[in-house]
């Protein structure tokens, strides 16, 4: 299998994550900027976004947690020793809504601060978001010391809170004090530590070689 991916995108790294996290780190990584609209990837994905997961046939698909869920289902690791996200729990499908909305607001408030002359209003509205959404998460039990990824919903607010680290500093500042314990337990899971931004800056060849980084 291929991924096309660059190394800043957190839907990208989700899927990395994800990968880790199933054992299948023989995935080949294909680095591209999906914003040069490259005629390889608008092959593979017709909006030009990245993650694609190609298959050794050439089959491709795109959206991240649509590929995640298949690596899930096609990993040989015993499926209840990986993330095992519990559908029937309401508590941690709020965790994992809160989490990958933090992640698509954060990135269309940096994509908008770029590609915008001056201050948008959706930008405005998306850090208003993100601040209620992280005082929301306040109220979330979130456990004190993680040892182990458990879930989807683990590594989509995990990425999404290192995304804010990365790109809206002024906003993981205002992180309180539950949620801060939690990114700082989780930040120690090998999975994460091996695909930070610097790490993935790299653009290794396969995901195994982000071990050796
Ligand atoms: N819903 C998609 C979003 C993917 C996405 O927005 N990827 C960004 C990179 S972080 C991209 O390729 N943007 C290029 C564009 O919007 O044209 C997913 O979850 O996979």
């Amino acid at each position: 299998m291929l991924l096309y991916l660059n190394d800043t995108s957190p839907f990208a790294r989700q899927v990395l994550i994800t990968a880790i996290e199933c054992g299948t780190i023989g995935i080949e990584l294909k680095w591209i900027d999906p914003w040069e609209s490259p005629t390889e990837l608008i092959k593979k994905n017709p909006y030009s976004m990245v993650p694609v997961l190609v298959l050794d046939d050439g089959r491709s698909l795109y959206e991240s947690n649509l590929i995640c869920e298949y690596l899930i289902n096609q990993s040989e690791l015993d499926s209840k020793s990986i993330l095992n996200t519990n559908y029937n729990s309401f508590d941690q499908l709020g965790i994992y809504a809160l989490g990958k909305n933090l992640m698509d607001v954060s990135f269309r408030k940096v994509i908008f601060d770029r590609f915008h002359k001056g201050v948008s209003p959706i930008s405005i509205r998306s850090d208003t978001a993100i601040q209620r959404a992280l005082l929301e998460l306040e109220s979330f039990t979130l456990s004190e010391d993680v040892t182990k990824i458990n879930s989807l919903s683990d590594i989509c607010l995990s990425v999404a809170l290192q995304y804010i680290e990365f790109r809206i500093p002024k906003l993981f500042s205002k992180l309180g004090k539950n949620t801060e314990q939690w990114i700082k337990s989780i930040s120690r899971i090998e999975s994460l530590k091996v695909t930070t931004p610097a790490k993935l800056g790299y653009k290794p060849e396969h995901i195994s070689s982000l071990f050796e980084i």
